[in-house]
């Protein structure tokens, strides 16, 4: 099947081309315009694609915290930062399906599980399909980020009926050694393209405000927009600074203008017009003007429940009266 083919099996229905040809310039361009612009361009290209009321709803479990061999800068898993994370083994998986029976209930579509891996061992990864195989049972898209993968764990993954795989290329290939120095660039897209042969959803987007120049974020969009396929699903993160990583606020001053975080969603829009963006970490510490300003922007998924990973994320009575005050539905399965 030729990567065109693909792409229409994966969106099916979906208008508007998709360009896999994107220039730095280009998107340098997009993220320069002035807002109303490229709001309105983020809009068209949003209506064109989706109901632009309805949001997609992600809940997020850690199925294991902390401990992790890996540098990278923003993470409170990480075993080299006092974050006060303590290490703790794989949870089993009868508290994995009640949670997910739990995220069933509470409106979620979609449960994503994560774990504080460099890569996984194949006997953890026998035990993480059998949490895949009964989360699907309950009637819930699932999606996993276990860190890297080969080819061959990535086939048993879809072979246990895995949704999607989150990896994130997180910043751009220029800034990216600022902040992890543990794994490369190329390993990142290496892992991409095993979970995209093996014929798995891609999720993979970035954070923004880790000091990353307005170049850095042109070129996080550029490396997304230009893989050979556009990840199904595309996480924007605002960094959540937590004390005793190299990015707390003690340490690096990293405020980004809010606007430029939206800046930042509506040109992941506008290049990757049929993948979901979703408005990942950092949402507790927005405003809900900020965060209508992110879904206008086109942003159209969200990750729902008290917690994300080890950070807090809003409480879900927040979250409905913000989507009642927005009018905006849960997307179904
Ligand atoms: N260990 C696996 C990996 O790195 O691929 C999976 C879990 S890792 C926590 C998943 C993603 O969470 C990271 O790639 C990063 O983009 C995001 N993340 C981690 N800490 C964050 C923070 N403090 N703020 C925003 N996003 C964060
Ligand atoms: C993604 O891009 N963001 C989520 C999910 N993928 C796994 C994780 C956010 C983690 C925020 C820090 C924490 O809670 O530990
Ligand atoms: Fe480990 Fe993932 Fe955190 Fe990096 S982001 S330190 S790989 S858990």
């Amino acid at each position: 099947m030729t990567l065109r083919a693909q792409e229409d099996a994966i969106f099916p229905g979906a208008i508007g081309a998709v360009r896999h040809d994107w220039s730095r310039g280009e998107i340098r361009h997009l993220f320069a315009l002035p807002f109303p612009d490229l709001m309105f361009q983020a809009q068209t290209v949003h209506r064109a694609n989706f109901d632009p009321a309805e949001v997609q709803v992600s809940t997020l479990l850690s199925i294991k915290t902390g401990g992790c061999p890996e540098d990278c800068a923003y993470c409170p898993q990480s075993a080299k930062y006092d974050t006060g994370v303590k290490a703790e083994k794989l949870m089993s998986l009868d508290k994995v399906l009640a949670e997910a029976q739990a995220a069933k209930e509470a409106g979620a579509s979609r449960f994503c599980m994560g774990a504080a891996w460099r890569e996984p061992k194949d006997r953890d990864l026998d035990k993480v399909c059998a949490m895949i195989e009964g989360v699907r049972a309950i009637g819930l898209e699932t999606c996993v980020t276990l860190g890297m993968l080969t080819g061959q764990q990535a086939k048993r993954l879809k072979a246990s009926g895995l949704d999607y795989y989150n990896h994130n290329l997180d910043t751009s290939p220029e800034f990216y050694g600022e902040i992890i120095t543990t794994r490369t660039y190329q390993e990142r897209l290496d892992t991409l393209a095993h979970v995209r042969d093996a014929g798995i959803h891609v999720c993979c987007g970035g954070i923004v405000g880790m000091g990353e120049s307005a170049d850095d974020r042109a070129g996080m969009i550029h490396a997304l927009a230009t893989l050979p396929v556009h990840p199904e699903s595309v996480p924007i993160n605002l960094l959540v600074k937590v004390e005793g990583t190299p990015l707390s606020d003690g340490v690096r001053q990293t405020a980004i203008d809010p606007m430029d975080f939206v800046r930042t969603i509506a040109v992941a829009r506008v290049t990757m017009p049929r993948s979901m963006v979703r408005l990942s970490a950092g949402r507790e510490d927005m405003t809900d003007e900020l965060q209508a300003l992110c879904f206008l922007a086109g942003a159209n998924s969200i990750f729902y429940g008290p917690k994300l990973l080890t950070t807090p994320n809003p409480a879900a009575d927040r979250d409905r009266q913000l989507m009642d005050r927005l009018g905006l539905r849960a997307m179904p399965v």
